[in-house]
């Protein structure tokens, strides 16, 4: 990790901390940014009046939830005419043009490894101490960074926290990482807590979501190529679809699935696929033209409005009949699929 770069201004930021300021962390929370401001409030603590975590986002992921419950994360929902509460305001694991919700916030610190701004967001103010690393896996890697060189050793749930963002931002390094992010990985090995861990990646279902498995059983239709098609009606959100179409993806020898369902007025169609066709170019081959489609070889979502299936239609078979008949469209240039 280019160490020199921006160690020398972190501590020199840290330096410059007031012991009166009320502070602000704001997130889009996912594993990895509910550890990197775990770990961003543990480097603050008693160096500042107070430091809150907020989310622009509602929390609905069961392993997310488990998280936040287990490893005591004290995280709150952003509310906008808060604002005049904080001194100061730092994001981690997101930058300030990612969401609406932070636009207008004067953000004094910035951590995150998703890729730096295009051209045509204005640059953050030179004031603002700004930390984008896009060649690491996860924010928790830099944060991981940051607390051994200012030799604190994380307590086993801060450590338990900054595993699981590493791990879920890198597929469990099968989506890649660095050498960085697992040199981070092992150094918390030592400190976290492995049951702990254990029982967050367990939680992958919500008890109120057993009768919808139910529904979803029932439904399974076969579909070409090895495949399965699942439908659902109304649901809540799209998790749910996404927690049914990861549990087709553990049986054997079936090549791909998709689930559908409702969400408000918006049918949406998640894909897995077991790597041997593009689950993502089938996605946008079955629904391109009636909405958003695609992914990549074995994750694909589409979404469409439900006014897009005729009304004689129902939206099962709609998806269904696409599903069994649409041909992949022709690969373009830019197409990295084989
Ligand atoms: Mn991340």
């Amino acid at each position: 990790m280019a160490a020199g770069e921006y160690v020398n201004r972190f501590k020199h930021w840290r330096a410059g901390l007031h012991k009166a300021d009320r502070w602000c962390l704001m997130i889009c929370a996912d594993p990895d940014a509910l550890a990197s401001a775990l770990a961003l409030k543990r480097i603050m603590l008693n160096r500042v009046h107070s430091v809150d975590i907020m989310r622009i986002n509602e929390v609905t992921r069961p392993d997310n939830l488990c998280m936040i419950r287990d490893l005591r994360i004290p995280v709150k929902a952003w509310d906008p005419e808060k604002a005049q509460t904080f001194d100061h305001f730092a994001i981690v694991d997101s930058q300030p043009h990612h969401n609406k919700l932070f636009e207008g916030i004067p953000f004094s610190l910035v951590i995150d490894h998703h890729p730096l701004p295009p051209e045509d967001v204005p640059p953050l103010p030179a004031e603002t101490l700004s930390i984008i690393h896009p060649e690491l896996g996860a924010s928790s890697t830099i944060l991981t960074h940051l607390l051994n060189l200012l030799r604190i050793r994380p307590t086993s749930r801060l450590a338990t926290a900054l595993l699981y963002g590493i791990r879920t931002d890198t597929g469990t390094f099968e989506r890649g990482g660095s050498d960085k992010d697992l040199r981070a990985w092992q150094w918390l090995s030592r400190f976290a807590d492995i049951n702990l861990l254990r029982r967050i990646v367990r939680s992958e279902y919500r008890r109120e979501w057993l009768p919808l498995f139910a529904q979803a059983f029932r439904s399974i239709r076969d579909c070409r190529g090895g495949g399965v098609y699942v439908s659902l009606q109304h649901v809540k959100n799209a998790d749910l679809l996404v927690a049914v179409a990861d549990f087709f993806t553990k049986m054997q020898d079936l090549r791909w699935v998709a689930v559908s369902g409702v969400v408000d007025k918006t049918v949406v169609v998640i894909f897995r696929g077991d790597g041997g066709r593009d689950i993502g170019r089938l996605a946008d081959a079955c629904f391109h033209d009636v909405g958003t489609a695609g992914g990549h070889r074995m994750l694909g979502r589409a979404e469409f409005p439900l006014e897009a299936v005729p009304e004689d239609v129902k939206p099962v078979d709609f998806v269904h009949q696409r599903l069994q008949t649409r041909k992949l469209r022709q690969a373009t240039a830019c197409d990295k699929s084989s």
